[in-house]
């Protein structure tokens, strides 16, 4: 299309294109679900992260569609790690670039399963160690790549295979596990949690996490629409609903301490956010049981924002409805 034939006279084509992202550290091509939160997510990082960067990436979704044998999506240094030991690896790079004086950005990716249950171990040691790695965690609140089993991010009341809905349980009975606090007693410089559905938001963490000596950790949102259950094209509305509702707070942590939060202009309830999703299905019937697992759940979203003060009290530039949605334009490399 060129400006001649722009649906809009007042748009100009060639601004908005140079305003796209140059740098792709993970290319098109790769075999995500359509609609992948993570897929998304991952690119987002790696525009705004740019090409001197390593990434040491668990084992989970992610290795998986971008490395099918002998291909490779990715268009920067990577490695694969084990499920359980992404941060251990990257540290072991950091430390080897360090005393090579060389001034490469280490990446440690991994997903929820590999960071709130079996990579938390290498991923606390690594943080204790004061390491200078960005770990990332694309949390799509279960095992994914395994075929949808429960994980400790997993929310409450979700239906997965390890954690079916019927008559007994409606789903998973334990909570998510409080990640932020755990991550938040280690005092590291800097922490934050982000959404795919707030892109720039989420690209400006990326570069304040990678702008601080020694250790960062960035918790992503990343909807799944196979083992969520909702259609591919809603992944961007579920997730600023997961927002919107106080079940995902998004905000930075310094040492330990909150110091932003986004906050919600107009809060969405819960059941707005079950309602697309096929996981949180159970919880819509109109039985005694189903009332009282959402309710559950509604509390845990108002603990949230009553928790972090999430509440915005007049509108704002950085609320869930000022930020940033649709617009691209990471910075530009090269
Ligand atoms: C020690 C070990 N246990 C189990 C597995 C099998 N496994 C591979 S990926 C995966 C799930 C990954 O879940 P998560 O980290 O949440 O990433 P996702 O696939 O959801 O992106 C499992 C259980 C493994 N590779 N190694
Ligand atoms: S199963 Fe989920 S996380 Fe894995 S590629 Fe598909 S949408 Fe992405
Ligand atoms: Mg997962």
């Amino acid at each position: 299309m060129t400006s001649s034939d722009s649906p809009s006279p007042s748009l100009d084509w060639s601004t908005l294109r140079n305003s796209q992202p140059r740098f792709s550290g993970m290319e098109s091509g790769h075999g995500a679900c359509q609609g992948c939160g993570q897929a998304l997510a991952t690119r987002l990082v790696l525009e705004a992260a740019g090409p001197d960067v390593i990434v040491a990436n668990a084992t989970g979704c992610l290795e998986i569609f971008t490395t099918p044998w002998p291909q490779s999506a990715w268009t920067v240094p990577w490695i694969h790690s084990l499920f359980e030991n992404a941060a251990a690896v990257a540290a072991g790079i950091e430390v080897a670039l360090r005393a090579q004086g060389r001034t490469t950005k280490v990446l440690a990716f991994a997903g929820d399963g590999g960071t709130f249950d079996i990579g938390f171990q290498a991923l606390s040691g690594m943080l204790e160690r004061n390491h200078e790695v960005l770990f990332v965690c694309f949390d799509n609140e279960a095992y994914m790549n395994t075929g949808i089993q429960r994980s400790g991010s997993t929310p409450h009341g979700a239906w997965t295979n390890t954690s079916p809905a019927g008559k007994v349980r409606q789903g998973k009975r334990h909570f998510k596990k409080d990640l932020l606090a755990i991550i938040a007693a280690h005092g590291i410089p800097y922490a934050a949690t982000a959404s795919v559905a707030y892109p720039s938001d989420l690209r400006n963490k990326v570069r304040r996490a990678l702008d601080v000596s020694g250790p960062s950790f960035l918790l992503l949102h990343s909807p799944c629409p196979l083992g969520w259950g909702h259609d591919s094209a809603l992944t961007i509305s579920v997730d600023r609903l997961a927002v919107e509702t106080g079940l995902f707070p998004v905000l930075e942590m310094e040492r330990g301490h909150v110091v932003t939060t986004m906050k919600i202009r107009n809060p969405r309830p819960v059941r707005e956010y079950a309602e697309p999703q096929f996981r949180f299905r159970h919880l819509l019937q109109d039985t005694p049981e189903a009332r009282e697992e959402l309710e559950h759940l509604q509390a845990l979203a108002d603990a949230n924002i009553e928790r972090y003060g999430l509440l915005a009290t007049e509108p704002g530039p950085r609320d869930t409805e000022g930020a940033d949605t649709v617009r691209r334009g990471g910075s530009r490399w090269g």
